[in-house]
């Protein structure tokens, strides 16, 4: 028998990451599998991954926000310019700042899966489709045909991320879906669905196949988390501070468009991205 903790989603939380890595140990866990976005959008993006080192977590795979360091490395400053590239370069420039170079290379070389055989389970991990890490083809209420879409191959079960909620259901013929939620931005559409807590997912698995699915939900220190990331001087920090307050998503496109007008955003992005090509 294996117990297995799936986390996605960190966002560079690592309060959050800690108190779920304390519930984690308390369940015995065997391994660890991440499925991308570990980083980016909170302030310690850093000791997030040393964290996971401390786990030494098995699978590893792209999100869109590690495919954002990518993107930036390269972008043109005259056409990467909608107000969430801004955001992207602030942010991933912040991250830059702090991360390893060892981290900082990881999170460039990240696969777009990872399958995993456990006992009879063929299990495929995948940020979002298996060839894509971002966009909104497995929103929880999108259509069956995109789940198909995302259980294409030979597989069992397959386990997305990037929606931070968590899910199963099943991929026409049966496929098992998973999706552990997030530890370090926990949001929810319906208002009495929110809650401050980090989601992660545990599976037991034993040679008879997949005996339990434990969806955790961890008590953290938000008001700590908010007040690392204002003494880290982090970009968007009041993006970040109510996310954790109210546990609304605060990242739409025409809000990140407002804040970066309102603070010249545009401006320092360009600047980054002009240095990252010299
Ligand atoms: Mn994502």
């Amino acid at each position: 028998m294996v117990k297995i903790a799936v986390l996605s989603d960190v966002h560079g939380n690592a309060t959050a990451l800690e108190a779920v890595l304390a519930d984690a140990r308390a369940q015995q866990v065997d391994e660890y599998w991440t499925v991308g976005d570990m980083t980016v959008r909170g302030p310690e993006s850093e000791r997030v991954l040393s964290l996971l080192d401390t786990v030494a977590p098995t699978a590893y795979v792209l999100g869109n926000h590690e495919e954002n360091y990518q993107k930036v490395l390269t972008a043109n400053p005259n056409t990467f310019t909608k107000p969430k590239q801004v955001m992207a370069t602030v942010l991933t420039a912040f991250d830059r700042r702090q991360l390893s170079p060892e981290h900082f290379e990881r999170c460039l070389n990240l696969p777009m899966t990872v399958t995993k055989q456990v006992g009879p389970l063929t299990i495929r991990l995948q940020h979002v489709l298996p060839t894509v890490a971002s966009g909104h083809a497995l929103a929880p209420t999108a259509s069956q045909a995109n789940f198909d879409e995302a259980t294409t191959g030979d597989v069992d079960i397959v386990i997305y991320a990037h929606t931070h909620t968590p899910i199963m259901r099943y991929g026409t013929g049966g496929k098992l879906i998973l999706n552990a939620g997030t530890v370090g931005l926990p949001t929810a559409l319906n208002p009495n669905l929110r809650q401050p807590r980090a989601n992660y997912l545990v599976l037991t698995i034993d040679a008879s196949g997949l005996q339990q699915i434990d969806y955790r939900s961890v008590d953290f220190d938000w008001k700590q988390a908010i007040t690392i990331a204002h003494q880290a001087h982090l970009p968007y920090v009041e993006f970040y501070e109510q996310t954790l307050r109210t546990n609304a998503y605060q990242y739409a496109p025409s809000a990140v468009a407002a804040y970066n007008t309102q603070h010249d955003m545009a401006q320092e992005a360009r600047k980054i991205l002009l240095e990252n090509r010299r």
